[in-house]
């Protein structure tokens, strides 16, 4: 008996814990490879833009290319977010060399989210950084919604100029939750079917009990 009645518990704890976890998600979208700037310098290190191409706006790359003025990008995930809504978000970034006036400034969606880390000292040695942005209490004005324009204003002597950095990538990792409002017909019925399930064993399991003390 107590062998059915911790198997029935099992069963219905697993139940439980699949439609809990079949509605939080998580998405990734990056821009760019994680590979040090194409020639795997490191965070903290030196950056060596030597090595790199300059930045041609006709060429529509956004990483691993040396920037002298303010770059912007998009992250595209809109097919990952159907039927779900964003519960939370991240960015990451590896940029280098920006921070020559002041630091480089990041936007999403026109929204400022911070500043990213100060890439070049006051002797002109520019340095790999490594970025990471909670968005969570940004979500209300940055509107997330699967096509995301990533802005790095850059500040050099003269404004926004001549102050050469570069991008290594930008990953965007955003925690979601399937909608459950109407429409969303496969939950709600394998919900019923599990109910249904559930209640028979139950049942089945009382006969079974039932059969036994008499
Ligand atoms: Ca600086
Ligand atoms: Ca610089
Ligand atoms: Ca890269």
């Amino acid at each position: 008996m107590a062998c059915k009645v911790s198997k029935l518990a099992a069963w219905a704890l697993a139940l439980g814990l699949t439609a809990g976890l079949a509605q939080a998600g998580v998405v990734t979208s990056t821009v760019g490879l994680a590979d040090g700037f194409g020639d795997g310098q490191t965070v903290g290190g030196v950056f060596d833009s030597f090595n790199l191409g300059y930045y041609d706006a006709m060429e529509g790359v956004a990483t691993d290319r040396v920037s002298g003025e303010s770059l912007s990008f998009g992250h595209d995930y809109t097919q990952d977010l159907a039927g779900r809504t964003i519960t939370g978000a991240t960015i990451e970034l590896v940029s280098a060399g920006w921070g020559n006036f002041a630091t480089a400034k990041l936007f999403i969606n026109g929204v400022f989210v911070d500043e990213l880390a100060d890439g070049e000292d006051d002797d002109g040695f520019e340095y790999v950084r490594y970025n990471s942005f909670n968005l969570g209490s940004l979500l209300s004005q940055l509107l997330l919604d699967g096509t995301d324009t990533v802005t790095i204003e850059t500040y050099g002597f003269f404004g926004n100029v001549l102050d050469d950095g570069a991008l290594d990538f930008s990953r965007l990792t955003i925690t979601t939750q399937e909608d459950t409002g109407g429409g969303q017909a496969p939950e709600p019925a394998s919900l019923a079917l599990a109910a249904v399930g559930l209640a028979a064993a139950v049942g089945a399991s009382r006969r079974r009990r039932g059969t036994r003390s008499l």
